[in-house]
């Protein structure tokens, strides 16, 4: 809809998603990060049997076998690590540390590859080079002359394969704190928080094969053109079966509406499309559980009148506690409320329960918009009750999907990255390595920063990512940095969080996926686990981007002997042969039991997931339907000029790390600073298209903190629920405080800003 000349890079986009469009941009990738050829021949391993896990996303590979799997974000993700620009001392020389922050967050990173480790040198505000011994003393000194371990925080980024993983929460868990900020916290956690107690465990229940037998998709909150784009190829197939596809989304998203699949010669040739939602559904921001509560109640309206054959009352009845509860809830919610809250009709949502009615195995995929407000849990447990209702857990083409974020995140909490590890694994580990790890929960990524702007925490190591820019209220955040003692960055690339220095700060450039891991013992591979539980191995094979470079588990093991100095853990070893560290997460954690050798098989292996056999691990030893009272995931609104914002992700960015500066099926080119409204709001609010706008946050009712604007984005009109507005992560987060998360999960309400719009001061 966005469509007005007159704005400079805002256009209509008419076409499908995919397509010749999807193409151009993969050449254009290669064209400016790669030499062509290499870079051609790269990507064809992407996903292959013998190949590296593609960094892109956390979708699941086809059959889990090697088909190559056309996508153009995963494409950008490899060429972006891939890439042939270097960042050597001699860049740093050219660059001092204030110069480099006036860069943007795109110039900052497309420099190119880390080279060598770095150290920050006050008396030239500039980046020194530093050799990898004294870079690790400076680490382990600063960390033991900490008073108390929890006075450090160790971030994970979802990158790090299990292998890393694994050996940093050793690391962290002998030194003697489980402060595990991860970027999880800020993305996940209400999944991870939330299904336990509805199903047992906090993943996924679906696995690849299920979509070729469900007969009912309900999207969610998520953007897959985008960030799963592996997902499109198959949804356009459950399309193509005639699965209906509803789709819960506030904004048209061009893939979620017909997509172009690059692999189909006759939709390239004839530049057609394949429908994907058959109902579309622009519910309001933060209105999710008012939507899923309006469906829940229609369902069981539909049984009263069809005599209790609607639900799967055998089911429900051997299976679940707490239904009686749930179902007065339902009955005693008004329908006026729920469709003041969610946007959306009685009409549309009795349609979809009508729907879902009759699907006899239904899979619900869920993104970021169900977790990241205020009460992100309850909506993921809602569409645990929906699916409850009828049954569809641990039968084929039925289950819960949420998609994950980064494209390992799953499995670091798998092997141990968590503020809140199981007694199990807290267990093993004493077990196995013969020490006493600490038992006391540590801090998540809200508690660590607040530890840090406080300086109860003085020391920040981080396993990748950007934590201070992809958390909430930067002047808070960055703030938190300049406070440390020391920060110690395991990194690829350059970005923002490596300039707010504190006392010390330190660069230790790592190898990505795609390069060439040589230890001891000859060449390494690492593994991951994707989405669906399934664990595979990936292997690089461009050679590393400099000499000076180490894997991520010789970073962590060098900074491991450098602290400890009575371990008892033989990190040399481990890291001389990654089949050492996967043996000992096999005796660890019992689910990994023979993983050298079940990794080896091709697509590698499933994690056990009790509920897809209908065994429940909650305490009751039944699923559980879990009331939510009321409707409002976030704050009310009364103000008729409040509108809620949500904070979204462009086609053209990794998270924090910006590739371009398009997002091509929203129509928006060589720009990020806009907001997108619906013409309606426009309307009645007197903004014109293109008009400069200061978006203003509301404080929360009785809170004390200080107003927070975003200066100067142009209004766009776009096809988005009414009484809403979009911007771009990260350049929004400046709308959000740090004390605005789930208190259940700790997550961050990124998704429901309420904010008012004035004219550009
Ligand atoms: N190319 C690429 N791939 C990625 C990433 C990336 O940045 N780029 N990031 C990775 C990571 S870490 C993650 S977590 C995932 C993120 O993948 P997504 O979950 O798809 O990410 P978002 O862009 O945050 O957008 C979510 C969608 O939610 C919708 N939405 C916003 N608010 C609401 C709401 O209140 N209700 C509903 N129903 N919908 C809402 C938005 O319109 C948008 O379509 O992708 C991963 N993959
Ligand atoms: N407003 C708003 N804020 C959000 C979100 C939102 O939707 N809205 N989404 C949240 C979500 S879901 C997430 S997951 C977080 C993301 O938070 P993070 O995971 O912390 O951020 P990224 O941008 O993915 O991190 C990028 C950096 O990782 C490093 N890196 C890349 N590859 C590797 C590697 O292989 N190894 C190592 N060691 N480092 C590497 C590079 O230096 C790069 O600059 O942001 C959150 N913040
Ligand atoms: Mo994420």
């Amino acid at each position: 809809m966005a469509s007005d000349d007159e704005i400079p890079g805002i256009r209509a986009y008419d076409e499908p998603a995919g397509g010749w469009g999807a193409l151009r941009a993969v050449a254009k990738a290669v064209r400016e990060q790669m030499d062509v050829a290499p870079g051609t021949r790269l990507l064809l391993k992407n996903n292959q049997k013998d190949g590296f896990d593609c960094p892109g996303c956390a979708w699941p590979d086809p059959k889990h076998t090697s088909t190559f799997e056309f996508c153009e974000n995963g494409a950008k993700a490899v060429t972006w690590e891939a890439t042939r620009k270097r960042v050597p001392p001699a860049f740093f020389a050219a660059h001092t540390v204030t110069e480099l922050k006036t860069w943007s967050d795109h110039q900052l990173e497309d420099a190119g590859r880390l080279t060598h480790p770095m150290a920050y040198d006050p008396a030239s505000d500039r980046y020194l080079p530093i050799g990898w011994d004294e870079a690790f003393a400076r680490v382990g000194a600063a960390l033991r002359a900490l008073p108390d371990p929890n006075r450090a925080e160790f971030y994970t980024s979802g990158r790090a394969s299990n292998e890393a993983a694994f050996l940093y929460q050793l690391f962290v868990r002998e030194y003697g704190t489980n402060n595990f900020p991860d970027c999880s916290n800020m993305c996940h956690e209400a999944t991870s928080v939330g299904l336990p107690k509805s199903i047992g465990i906090g993943k996924g229940t679906v696995s690849l094969e299920d979509f070729d037998a469900a007969d009912l998709i309900l999207s969610i909150g998520h953007n897959p053109g985008t960030n799963h784009p592996r997902m499109m190829t198959t949804l356009r197939d459950a399309s193509r079966r005639g699965v209906p596809i509803v789709v819960l989304n506030p904004l048209k998203e061009r893939a979620l509406e017909r997509f172009a699949a690059p692999q189909s010669p006759i939709e390239m040739a004839t530049l057609s499309s394949t429908d994907i939602a058959t109902h579309y559904h622009q519910v309001r921001v933060g209105g999710d559980a008012a939507a899923l509560k309006g469906i829940m109640k229609a369902l069981i309206a539909l049984d009263d009148t069809a005599g209790g054959t609607v639900l799967d009352r055998d089911f429900i009845a051997e299976h679940t506690n707490g239904y009686a509860a749930f179902a007065a809830d339902l009955k005693a919610t008004s329908w006026t409320a729920i469709e003041q809250r969610s946007g959306l009709t009685r009409g549309v949502l009795e349609q979809t329960a009508g729907l879902y009615a009759k699907s006899n195995a239904c899979i619900v995929a869920y993104g970021m918009g169900v977790t990241q407000h205020r009460h992100g849990t309850e909506n993921v447990q809602q569409i645990a009750n929906l699916l409850l209702l009828r049954g569809n857990f641990g039968k084929p083409g039925a289950g819960i999907c949420p998609l994950r974020g980064h494209s390992n995140v799953q499995g670091d909490r798998t092997v141990g990255i968590s503020e809140t590890p199981p007694a199990a694994l807290l267990d093993g580990i004493e077990r196995v390595f013969g020490f006493a790890p600490p038992r006391l929960p540590g801090h998540n990524a809200v508690e660590a920063l607040q530890a840090m702007r406080d300086r109860r925490s003085t020391v920040l190591i981080c396993l990748g990512g950007n934590l201070p820019v992809a958390m909430p209220d930067p002047d808070v955040a960055f703030a938190a940095m300049a406070r440390l003692d020391l920060a110690a960055h395991i990194a690829t690339k350059l970005n923002r969080s490596h300039l707010l220095i504190g006392a010390q700060s330190l660069l230790l450039p790592c190898l990505g996926r795609t390069e060439h891991d040589a230890q001891s013992g000859g060449q390494q591979f690492v593994t991951v686990e994707d989405s669906m539980s399934m664990v595979h191995m990936s292997k690089g094979q461009l050679p590393p981007p400099s000499e000076h470079v180490r894997s991520e588990p010789a970073i962590i093991a060098g900074i491991a002997k450098a602290t400890l100095a009575q371990s008892k853990v033989d990190w040399d070893g481990l890291v001389g042969d990654y089949d050492r560290i996967r043996d000992a997460i096999g005796d660890v954690l019992p689910d990994f039991h023979d993983f050298r050798t079940r990794v080896r098989v091709p697509g590698g292996f499933r994690l056990s997931l009790p509920a897809t056999e209908r065994k429940w691990t909650t305490p009751s030893g039944k699923a559980e339907f879990l009331l939510f009272e009321g409707l409002d995931e976030d704050p009310e609104l009364a103000d008729p000029a409040v509108l809620t914002l949500t904070t979204i992700r462009s086609h053209d960015q990794y998270n924090t790390t910006i590739y371009g500066l398009d997002d091509r099926y929203r129509g928006v080119f060589g720009r990020r600073d806009v907001v997108f409204l619906n013409p309606i709001d426009m309307a009645r609010l007197g903004i014109g298209t293109g008009d400069p706008l200061d978006v203003e946050a509301i404080a929360d009712p009785g809170s004390a903190a200080p107003s927070r604007v975003l200066r100067r984005v142009t209004a766009v009109a776009h096809d988005i629920a009414t009484g809403c507005a979009a911007a771009y992560y990260p350049e929004a987060n400046t709308l959000v405080g740090l004390e605005q998360y789930d208190k259940e999960s700790g997550t961050p309400s990124y998704k429901s800003i309420r904010v008012r719009l004035r004219p550009a001061a």
